[in-house]
């Protein structure tokens, strides 16, 4: 048996035995002792803005991951546990998948690594490979896979995720893993998961914000221009651009001429 069958056998015993035997779980607890070991004292910053920080992590049995901090000082504490627990149940390939959380003295989330970044650096950084157009394509496909699973097959439907060049991270596939899903805003700070009795209108209303943001998403695939005011930006630049009637324009030049300009256009 190779690694991952040796683990997920245990886990699935696990989970069979607790099942039996009360609540379950899948998503481990880490102590903040064994939190800030596996980040360096939190030195392996991997990100930081105004709302949080998030770490590259490494812990004692060798795996690597990201821990994100959770601003959720005032989130009761079985709020929390239920909310990670929801999280954690939530699995798809284009998901950045829940390993384990930790509710001491600070709160993380601790999530698999993803060694190749996101999306946004992908486009941006002059040092990385550009991404081709194929590629561009499944990405954007694999986005719209998450929310179709996230929106129509969990249950309760989780309405709150925040899709964005910076928030889409890449495998070493460049497979598209969205990670700002469910209790996490885009910023970093708390909000609650919407349940099944959040209103109708509310619903609808973060089912607009998300197709709002995928269309973002499609547009800074096109264009290669990362979005920074929530794509009011970048939509203004591409209505002038239409205006002077050059779509050829608006094209990444990192993509040249390798575009398939009717999955372009359908895009
Ligand atoms: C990436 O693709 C290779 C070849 O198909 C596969 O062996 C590997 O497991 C994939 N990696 C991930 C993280 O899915
Ligand atoms: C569901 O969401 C509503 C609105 O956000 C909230 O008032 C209510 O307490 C939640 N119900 C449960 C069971 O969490
Ligand atoms: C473009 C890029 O950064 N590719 C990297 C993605 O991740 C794999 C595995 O870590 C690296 O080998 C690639 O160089």
């Amino acid at each position: 048996m190779d690694r991952f069958t040796r683990k997920f056998r245990l886990l699935l015993l696990a989970w069979l035995h607790r099942s039996r035997s009360g609540p379950i779980s899948l998503v481990r607890r880490f102590s903040y002792k064994e939190i800030k070991r596996a980040t360096d004292s939190f030195h392996r910053t991997f990100y930081r803005n105004s709302h949080g920080a998030a770490y590259k992590a490494r812990f004692q049995d060798g795996e690597v991951a990201l821990v994100r901090e959770v601003q959720a000082f005032n989130v009761e504490k079985d709020v929390f546990y239920r909310d990670v627990q929801q999280l954690g149940r939530l699995h798809h390939r284009n998901l950045l998948a829940l390993r384990g959380f930790s509710a001491g003295r600070k709160r993380y989330l601790v999530f698999d690594n993803i060694e190749n970044g996101s999306l946004k650096e992908h486009l941006n950084d002059p040092l990385k490979t550009p991404l081709n157009w194929k590629t561009r394509l499944q990405i954007a496909i694999g986005v719209a896979a998450a929310l179709e699973y996230l929106l129509l097959f969990s249950n309760p439907p989780i309405y709150h995720v925040s899709i964005s060049s910076s928030s889409i991270m890449l495998d070493e596939n460049f497979t598209a893993k969205v990670s700002d899903v469910g209790i996490l805003s885009s910023v970093g700070n708390y909000v609650r998961v919407p349940n099944n009795s959040c209103p109708e209108d509310l619903r609808s209303q973060h089912c607009s914000n998300i197709i709002f943001q995928l269309g973002v998403l499609i547009l800074e695939l096109i264009t290669g221009q990362s979005s920074e005011e929530g794509g009011e930006d970048l939509i203004q630049w591409i209505q002038e651009s239409c205006l002077g009637s050059s779509i050829p324009r608006m094209i990444d030049p990192d993509l040249g001429n390798n575009y398939d300009s009717r999955e372009l256009k359908s895009f």
